[in-house]
């Protein structure tokens, strides 16, 4: 089956793989991985969640069949569905598609926010060296962009490169299915954005650097990339770029968090976007 690949896997150098680590505390991943901003692949994190084995998208309709997500494609949303009526399109989509991809992608519920989902909610615990560390959580627990989502989507659909917003942290819990993860650091590509990070999130989040794909230097940067695998969470700190596939059809949750390496460029970018001086435009939501 043909198989989709973005800017990134297509035109830059394959550093290598990215690191597995089991039983890491949440101090040994501030200190290796979240301060030196190095993606990295957590398991055994998930093994005893009641939800791994379980959650998948003929799981997920059944027990909530009735709740309304967005879906949509490359960061907008298109439309509402049930989410029963969302699987059966992905069966459908399935059918038609299954060995090769056509040009246009189908449709991902990204954006399910799984409080909506109460009878998921026992299903999961979020590993103690995320919520130990976590300051959404201490002083902004409310906030979007601290809230778990669950991503849904068959085979063939992505996410385009792009940058989570306002300086956080993201790790992705991979309950169904496998994703390619390709991710480069915001320094390989800040010569694309003179304005800075900020004016990424602002101005081109989700949208392939303007040019990267014809740029003279842009064998020369480097990205990892990993297959994340059902019962992973991927960790992506602060600053990572990231385009990701799913290579099966997947079920995930995901949340952003801030920790004492990037609350101050965070509680900034909040404040910006809080007082209009500059609009971010982070994936999940007009906050
Ligand atoms: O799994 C995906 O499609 C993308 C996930 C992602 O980029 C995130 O949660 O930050
Ligand atoms: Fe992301």
């Amino acid at each position: 089956m043909s198989r989709r690949k973005g800017v990134i896997e297509r035109r830059c150098r394959l550093l290598g793989d990215i690191p597995r680590r089991r039983g890491l505390t949440a101090r040994e991943l501030q200190a290796e991985y979240l301060k030196p901003r190095l993606p990295v692949v957590l398991q055994g994190c998930m093994d005893h969640w009641p939800g791994f084995g379980k959650w998948n998208l003929d799981y997920v309709a059944e027990v909530h069949g009735d709740v309304e997500v967005n879906v949509g494609r490359l960061f907008h949303i298109e439309r509402k569905m049930t989410l029963r009526d969302y699987v059966d399109y992905v069966a459908g989509w399935r059918r038609e598609h299954d060995d090769v991809l056509p040009d246009e992608l189908p449709l991902y519920a990204d954006g399910c926010m799984v409080s909506t989902l109460p009878k998921l909610a026992d299903d999961f615990q979020i590993p103690a060296c995320f919520t130990e560390l976590d300051w959404f959580e201490r002083f902004l627990p409310r906030h979007p962009l601290g809230q778990g989502y669950l991503l849904l989507g068959p085979k063939g659909s992505m996410t385009k490169l792009h940058i989570d917003g306002h300086y956080s942290h993201a790790w992705v819990a991979q309950f169904a299915g496998r994703k390619r993860w390709n991710i480069v650091p915001f320094d390989a590509l800040k010569g694309f954005f003179p304005g800075g990070y900020f004016d990424y999130i602002a101005e081109w989040e989700g949208i392939d650097p303007p040019g990267l794909e014809e740029h003279p230097g842009v064998e020369e940067i480097g990205y990892h990339s990993t297959v994340l695998e059902p019962g992973e969470i991927i960790v992506a700190p602060s600053g990572q770029f990231h385009e990701v596939y799913n290579l099966d059809d997947s079920v995930a949750l995901s949340s952003n968090f801030l920790e004492r390496s990037n609350a101050r460029k965070a509680a900034w970018s909040l404040l910006l976007a809080r007082t209009g001086i500059r609009r971010a435009k982070p994936r999940y939501g007009p906050f």
